[in-house]
């Protein structure tokens, strides 16, 4: 039953209730309540923290606005009122009335957008601009009125074709530079919007074939844009986060921030390492041959965890499904490296993540996000008594524990020479035994968790 809002106002897009309550583990649906949430109570405390705090959802706009469903084999599936023939312009205001209306009914604190979803490309940049602009001035006076807050803004630098071979890593320095200006008008609307952080995914900035491309020269332009964008961040006085969203490829067969520990050296070679975290998707993290709690472990171990961008993808095909994450063990064990390393800071749980094309009607939106946040609930709560039981920190630490004592912490320091240690094996006449790993055994304790 579509809810038909009293004084006139433009009827909802969804039939839920807003915004959708939580009842509870014992829940059950019924025709006039089909979902609650079972575990997102936002404001009950974890680790110091409410819920809401903690995981800080967000929705993004380019899968659930703006991609129409099309594939590589078919036409848009969806057929959303605002990608129907009309004023470009209007049709952005329209589409941003529903976005703001999914937001409030699933009641995520937090959406994020690139420039090209949310207002139409001009003929020049400067109307480009103007329109983001314009579109910038609805989101503001949506963010006052409902409190929904701006995780993070990014540019569309690979969709047009000006960027098929790259932005930043363009042979031509033309395209870098309308780069620079497209980066500057969304750096500083997101710094307008109140936004926690700004992204980088570098989509385009690889290569297809080094027949034709001067890698060490891409490098350095990539290097140089970065710290523009950084230089420019300082200068307007943004106190957000730089991120960038490392993956391996596609849409380019090889790209240059392939993964957390890539894009750790490259910030090191640019002089970087304080000023850039990582934005770390799931997928991604798959398609380098990781898996996500590997790379949130690294970026903290690194001091570079920024942000998260949750989807799944799927054990059969190997490219970015981005679908919706669904597996409470996948969940809880990258929740619970976030947890260790100290929590979110400002990054959020970005859900880029899209339907499947068959999910067509308008309620899948809420559904899909919906469902998504329970669960990621359920895996914070799992996260907590996996760190509260402390079973798995204490087998960890008893399995280091010589590092903790005299000797390891002499090596560490750099006290020990290579001909010392030498001489120290006969000295001490050492013979070291291996102990179990014990990894079925923890494996198991963590099931019991679930
Ligand atoms: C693409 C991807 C992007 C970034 C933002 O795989 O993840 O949507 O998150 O540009
Ligand atoms: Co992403």
């Amino acid at each position: 039953m579509r809810h038909e809002p009293a004084g006139g106002q433009r009827p909802s897009y969804f039939s839920f209730a807003q915004p959708l309550a939580y009842r509870g583990p014992g829940f059950t649906p019924t025709a006039q309540e089909p979902f609650a949430y079972r575990h997102y109570d936002k404001s009950r405390m974890v680790m110091g923290k409410t819920m809401e705090q903690q995981l800080r959802f967000a929705v993004c706009y380019w899968h659930s606005f703006g991609w129409g469903g099309t594939d590589p084999f078919g036409d848009a599936t969806f057929q959303r009122p605002w990608h129907a023939a009309g004023d470009p312009m209007e049709q952005a205001v329209a589409k941003a009335d529903v976005a703001f209306e999914l937001f409030r009914t699933v009641d995520a604190p937090f959406f994020t957008f690139h420039d090209r979803d949310v207002a139409p490309e001009g003929a020049t940049l400067a109307e480009s601009n103007a329109n983001l602009r314009r579109i910038g001035d609805v989101f503001a006076k949506k963010m006052q009125d409902t409190g929904i807050k701006l995780l993070w803004g990014t540019a569309n630098l690979f969709s047009h074709r000006r960027y098929m071979a790259g932005a930043a890593t363009n042979p031509d320095p033309a395209v870098f530079t309308y780069a620079a200006g497209q980066v500057k008008s969304v750096l500083e609307l997101t710094h307008q919007l109140g936004g926690d952080n700004y992204v980088l995914w570098g989509g385009r900035e690889g290569y297809e074939t080094l027949l034709n491309t001067d890698l060490k020269r891409e490098l350095a332009q990539l290097g140089r844009f970065l710290n523009l964008v950084v230089e420019h961040k300082h200068k307007i006085g943004f106190k957000g986060q730089i991120l960038i969203e490392p993956k391996p490829a596609e849409p380019t067969k090889h790209q240059y921030d392939y993964d957390v520990a890539t894009v750790f050296g490259f910030l090191r070679e640019h002089g970087l390492e304080r000023e850039v975290k990582v934005n770390i998707e799931q997928n991604h993290a798959l398609l380098a041959g990781h898996t996500f709690e590997h790379e949130i472990a690294l970026a903290h171990a690194l001091g570079i965890f920024g942000s998260l961008d949750m989807n799944r993808g799927d054990e059969q095909l190997g490219w970015d499904t981005d679908q919706f994450p669904n597996s409470l063990p996948q969940l809880a064990l990258a929740l619970y490296e976030v947890l260790k390393g100290g929590g979110m800071g400002l990054g959020g749980l970005n859900f880029d993540a899209k339907l499947r094309r068959q999910s067509i009607d308008p309620d899948d939106l809420v559904w899909a996000h919906a469902t998504a946040m329970d669960l990621c609930a359920r895996g914070l709560l799992v996260a907590e008594q996996m760190l509260q039981d402390g079973a798995l920190q204490r087998h960890v630490q008893a399995r280091y524990a010589g590092w903790d004592e005299d000797g390891g912490q002499a090596i560490l320091r750099g006290e020990r020479s290579l001909e010392e240690l030498a001489s120290d094996v006969d000295a001490r006449g050492l013979d070291p035994q291996p102990r179990s790993a014990q990894q079925e055994r923890l494996e198991h304790l963590v099931n019991s968790y679930l």
